[in-house]
């Protein structure tokens, strides 16, 4: 996220995707949302994991995932957020439907179950560039947000 320059929660989630036999690019603290962007039409990732601790998650997803939306390559790329979004702390399930609403395919609350993430991977497809020619492309949006016991909520 541009604005931050936290780097050990993305070092813990580099290194437990990895441990779950992920290949992971870390992008690194205070990503220009333009730079993202471009890496993500480029590496054609099958997941996106934005890590965001300073307080500004919540404003500053809403713009990076409006951004990520509005380019081709990467309008249904999968995009997940966490840590911790806001100053006021605990569960915002506001602030997590928001997000749900802007574009994010989920958002994990600070507190998650490392594993839930890995649960969240296990429901993906493989990105558009692994699959065999011919295959079924499926296309993700808000509405295949399947949340489960460590993942927020969109609020009714
Ligand atoms: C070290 C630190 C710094 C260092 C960072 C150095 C570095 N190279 O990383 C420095 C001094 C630079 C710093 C700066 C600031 N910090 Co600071 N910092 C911390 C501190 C003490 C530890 C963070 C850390 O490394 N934790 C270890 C990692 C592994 O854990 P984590 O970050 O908590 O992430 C965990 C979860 O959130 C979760 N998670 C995170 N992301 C995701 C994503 C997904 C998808 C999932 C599933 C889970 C997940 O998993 C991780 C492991 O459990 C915390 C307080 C604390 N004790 O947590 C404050 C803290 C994060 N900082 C805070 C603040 C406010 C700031 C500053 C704004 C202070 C200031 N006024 O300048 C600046 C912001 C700078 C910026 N532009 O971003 C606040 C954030 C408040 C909030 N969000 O409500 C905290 C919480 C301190 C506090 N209690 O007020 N900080």
């Amino acid at each position: 996220m541009s604005s931050d320059s936290h780097t050990w929660n993305l070092v813990f989630l580099q290194l437990l995707l990895e441990e779950m036999g992920h290949d992971v690019t870390n992008l690194g603290a205070c990503v220009p949302d333009e730079m993202l962007v471009q890496e993500c039409a480029a590496l054609r990732p099958d997941l996106v994991v934005i890590s965001t601790v300073n307080g500004h998650g919540h404003a500053d997803g809403k713009r990076l995932i409006g951004k990520v939306r509005a380019r081709p390559e990467t309008r249904h790329t999968p995009v997940v957020i966490g840590g911790k979004l806001g100053i006021t702390g605990g569960t915002q399930a506001t602030a997590s439907h928001e997000l749900v609403m802007a574009g994010f395919d989920a958002v994990f609350q600070d507190d998650a179950d490392p594993a839930a993430l890995g649960r969240f991977l296990d429901t993906l497809e493989p990105a558009p560039n692994t699959r065999e020619p011919g295959q079924d492309v499926l296309e993700r949006g808000p509405d295949v947000l399947e949340p489960g016991p460590d993942v927020l909520e969109p609020a009714s």
